[in-house]
């Protein structure tokens, strides 16, 4: 915390300096009308102090930014700051209420995209994937140990809007009363998860899924439709790469996390042949570099190398 703090102390005074250097180059540019010149790419670049405010190292997304700075010519020098969701959650709305540039690693379903006028930036390498799905994973052995389990986590599919409303009430309550709101008003849709699906008694089954509120989302649900079923769940939460190495070597029994292609590709081809794929729970998930609206750019391409 007290890292990432310091870090943006640098940032702002970066900033400040950048600000300092446009005023001048107006005075001396009065006659070419040089108005836009504070919006030009450069100075977007210079006023973002060629940093893009991520998250958790340990995010999908944080190793495609990664990527990104290394293939796109243009990111040369520019800096990919690690932090947390909650940080750059703050850094976002910091620099909106101050209308100031900034470039965030984001993603869909978040609210930040009802909170704020946002736009992805143009990917046109392709770094970033185009829709994502969000895919259900099992240990091998799980159909053959626990049918019904099995049968329910297959049948798991739900809409963006689904998670968006668990997301949003859990904003104002616990994920776990979120899901079971949700579980009560979309009854029908879970039971045809369930259809034709035997209860038992009290057998013990372990999600794992990723610290974030999308994932919360998903496997509070299925806990909850679980339970329902007879089974005793435990969520454990870990990091994107933990879920395929604990579903790999069968520590836990499935995961509703994993977003492929792009986000978690590498970490499913690593352990491809250890797991079993059910398909996907859900799909239209993005992720990418995002910034505020009134920004002048469009594209990944349109920010300007540091040297
Ligand atoms: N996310 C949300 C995660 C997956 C879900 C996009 C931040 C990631 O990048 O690993």
């Amino acid at each position: 915390m007290f890292h990432f703090k310091w870090k943006k102390i640098g940032a702002i005074t970066g900033l400040s300096l950048a600000l300092i250097a446009a005023g001048c180059g107006q005075q001396e540019d009065n006659s070419g009308g040089g108005d836009d010149q504070s919006d030009s790419s450069a100075n977007i670049s210079e006023e973002v102090d060629h940093t893009i405010t991520g998250i958790e190292p340990g995010a999908g997304i944080a190793q495609a930014t990664d990527n990104a700075v290394e293939e796109y010519e243009n990111l040369a020098g520019w800096e990919h700051e690690k932090s947390s969701t909650a940080a750059m959650l703050t850094a976002l709305g910091d620099a909106i209420d101050k209308e100031e540039p900034i470039v965030v690693t984001g993603w869909s379903p978040h609210y930040m995209f009802a909170k704020w006028d946002l736009k992805y930036l143009e990917d046109p390498n392709g770094v970033y994937g185009d829709v994502e799905k969000i895919i259900t994973i099992a240990r091998q052995g799980l159909k053959e140990d626990m049918p019904e389990a099995y049968t329910i986590l297959d049948n798991f599919h739900w809409e963006p809007e689904d998670m968006e409303s668990v997301m949003l009430d859990a904003q104002e309550m616990e994920f776990e009363e979120a899901a079971q709101k949700w579980v009560d008003d979309n009854q029908d849709v879970v039971d045809e998860w369930t259809e034709g699906v035997e209860p038992v008694d009290g057998k013990s089954i372990e999600l794992v899924l990723t610290p974030w509120d999308t994932e919360r989302s998903s496997a509070n649900v299925a806990k909850i439709v679980l339970e329902q079923q007879g089974y005793d769940v435990t969520l454990t939460p870990v990091d994107p790469s933990v879920v395929f190495e604990a579903i790999a070597a069968g520590d836990a029994d499935a995961s509703l996390a994993p977003w492929m292609p792009a986000t978690h590709g590498a970490f499913y081809e690593k352990h491809e042949g250890e797991f079993e794929d059910l398909g996907e729970n859900l799909t239209g998930a993005k992720i990418g570099l995002v910034v505020p609206s009134y920004m002048d750019i469009d594209s990944i391409e349109d920010l300007e190398p540091a040297e």
